[in-house]
């Protein structure tokens, strides 16, 4: 793909850091024309902001979605992020089924959950309709919480290989042909990222830093699709993805009043030179 063009669905959060304001400029950055679909505005995310406005454009993608075939216009790859309600994962499947080029690759992060919980506003019935999306993907990044919540495995603090071997091999079952497992921790002190593709399973470990912020999950899943678009292995866009997040989060220390997100573009240049 000389110049690929990516199309990303996720909501606009128009102060904090995640979603549409971190996948834009960081998939701009990796030199990958990049498309959005927003999915929803907030006037925040919801993660520690109280009293937030919600705008769901659900019934805007259809029509979105119309123009396009209309134009013409294709995608070389699609990464959604934070959709707004069950209904819009119906018609992601469809953008999908329309808009994609030949050898698309779909990236779904399965956004909906952190540390044991479903994020505001998340239910069971979302989690079945992600299950379905997760299916129709090349590559899905879920965390820990996420991974648990698809699988119906009881989410853990501590375990072992046997525990996300476990976990990959109900995600396997599900569907999804490569998983790209975010915060998996072997050892203490550090973390990592498990990659499963055509089931070869290959592990990336790097220093665990404590004062993890918000939005990490969704600097991560940017880098690694213009990582992957710009023709790394999913295994090397994967490492570049957790050596920027990392360089991200250590950027972000020490900031007691930055709480709300990581300030990932003073080390946008990190990731650059990566490619
Ligand atoms: O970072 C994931 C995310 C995206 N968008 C919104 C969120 C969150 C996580 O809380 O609230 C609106």
């Amino acid at each position: 793909m000389a110049y690929p063009k990516v199309l990303t669905i996720q909501d606009i959060s128009c102060v904090g850091q995640c979603s549409l304001t971190v996948a834009l400029p960081i998939i701009s950055a990796c030199g990958v024309e990049t498309c959005v679909l927003p999915s929803a505005v907030l006037s925040t995310h919801t993660a520690g902001f109280s009293g937030y406005t919600f705008r769901d454009l659900t019934e805007d993608m259809p029509a979105i979605r119309q123009h396009w075939v209309k134009e013409g216009i294709k995608f070389d790859a699609i990464y959604t992020g934070y959709l707004g309600s069950t209904k819009q994962i119906d018609y992601v499947a469809d953008i999908f089924a329309d808009t994609a080029a030949e050898n698309c690759v779909k990236i779904v992060d399965p956004a909906m959950a952190d540390n044991g919980n479903l994020y505001p506003g998340f239910d069971m019935a979302f989690v079945e309709a992600m299950k379905g999306l997760c299916a129709k993907a090349d590559y899905v990044l879920p965390n820990l919480t996420e991974a648990c919540f698809l699988t119906g495995v009881e989410y853990k603090k501590t375990y072992d290989r046997a525990y996300i071997d476990l976990i990959l091999e109900k995600l396997t079952a599900l569907g999804c042909k490569n998983v790209i497992f975010t915060g998996v921790s072997y050892a203490p002190g550090k973390t990592g990222i498990v990659v499963l593709e055509n089931g070869v399973y290959s592990y990336y470990e790097h220093d665990f830093l404590p004062n993890s912020c918000h939005g990490t999950g969704d600097i991560y899943a940017s880098a690694f699709v213009g990582a992957l678009v710009r023709g790394k292995s999913a295994y090397d866009a994967a490492k570049i993805a957790a050596d920027y997040t990392v360089a991200c989060i250590e950027a972000t220390a020490q900031e007691e009043n930055h709480w709300y997100g990581a300030k990932f573009e003073p080390v946008l240049i990190k990731l650059i030179q990566s490619l």
